[in-house]
């Protein structure tokens, strides 16, 4: 590719890196624009995304933390004991300690990220506070075809882990992807999934366009990101958060509008946008219960408990694989 001879840029060779400057090539090439919500995550988006959890218009991440603590029990009698817990994407360390603390005598963990980086935080963090607790963090992209370190000895069930809703980033043949490898790699033990619900619009509408603007600077960082570290030219002040939710694919979807027509640069090449076209930055989809339920048998799941809050906000599964 062109981008290896250009002598001004820094190239760091590493995989993902190598893939955000190719998916960016994609979007801006494509007719309507799109990109994986996954480039958010760098340490400043992270940070973002920290602060959003902590907003009052943001349930999704208080309302599973209380499911967490206030179920606990049954969780944990439903795992049994010496249960190795795998979880899809190293996220908030704050849920799966709720998790190993609620377990019998959890014996192993092993997170899976794309950050490498992340994953060793993670895994330092969780040595130091359970000691008997074997750590194998995996270096993997969880949306494709994942093989897993053997069982930890002396394992109970293998319990997956996939809170948060973030399989409301996937369209719903990707969900469908994703929790048949997570049934293949679970065979005989369980998953764990946190889903958001539908709900009243006005509510989704709030969570992703707070009025402290947290989520538009999420939003926006994935253009900075890619100034940063693809040498883009974006000009930040020329594109605006754009959160809405589309209700006939029971989806919140976020884009990045631009506010007049204009260029960007990417490796030598130009690419325009006219006013009001956008970049497609994330789907994030809403579940009924039974909706995703219906999906999980598909999977090759036998659906067991779920668990809700009084208002209907969020839902957690116990999903036999
Ligand atoms: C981490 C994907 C579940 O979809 O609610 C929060 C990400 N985006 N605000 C979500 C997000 C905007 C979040 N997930």
């Amino acid at each position: 590719m062109s981008f290896v001879m250009q002598p001004h840029l820094r190239v760091v060779d590493s995989a993902p890196e190598r893939d955000f400057r190719a998916d960016m090539h994609a979007a801006l090439r494509a007719p309507r624009r799109s990109i994986s919500p996954k480039y958010f995550y760098d340490a400043r988006g992270s940070q973002l995304f920290d602060a959003i959890c902590e907003l009052r218009e943001y349930y999704p991440t208080r309302t599973e933390l209380a499911l967490l603590r206030g179920h606990a029990g049954e969780i944990a009698a439903l795992a049994g004991h010496d249960a190795e817990v795998v979880e899809f994407g190293a996220g908030s360390l704050r849920k799966v300690r709720l998790l190993l603390d609620a377990l019998d005598s959890p014996v192993g963990y092993v997170p899976i990220d794309i950050s490498g980086e992340h994953l060793e935080q993670a895994a330092t963090q969780l040595r130091g506070d359970y000691p008997g607790l074997a750590v194998h963090p995996v270096v993997a992209d969880y949306t494709q075809p994942l093989q897993l370190p053997a069982g930890t000895r002396k394992a109970g069930m293998r319990l997956g882990f996939f809170p948060g809703s973030t399989i409301g980033n996937f369209d719903p043949e990707q969900a469908l992807r994703f929790l048949r490898m997570a049934a293949r790699v679970l065979r005989g033990g369980a998953l764990l999934l946190g889903a958001d619900l539908v709900k009243d619009p006005a509510v989704l509408h709030a969570a992703y366009n707070d009025d402290a603007g947290v989520t538009a600077a999420f939003n926006l960082n994935l253009l900075a990101r890619a100034n940063r570290e693809l040498g883009t030219d974006f000009d930040l002040d020329g594109f605006a958060h754009g959160a809405f939710y589309n209700s006939p694919r029971r989806r919140i979807e976020m884009h990045l509008v631009s506010r007049r027509a204009q260029r960007v640069q990417l490796d030598g090449q130009s690419y325009t946008f006219e006013e009001g076209e956008t970049l497609h930055t994330e789907n994030s989809h809403k579940f009924t219960v039974d909706g995703l339920r219906a999906l999980a048998q598909e999977a090759g799941f036998t659906p067991g408990p779920v668990w809700t809050d009084p208002n209907r906000l969020f839902s957690l599964h116990w999903l036999v694989a």
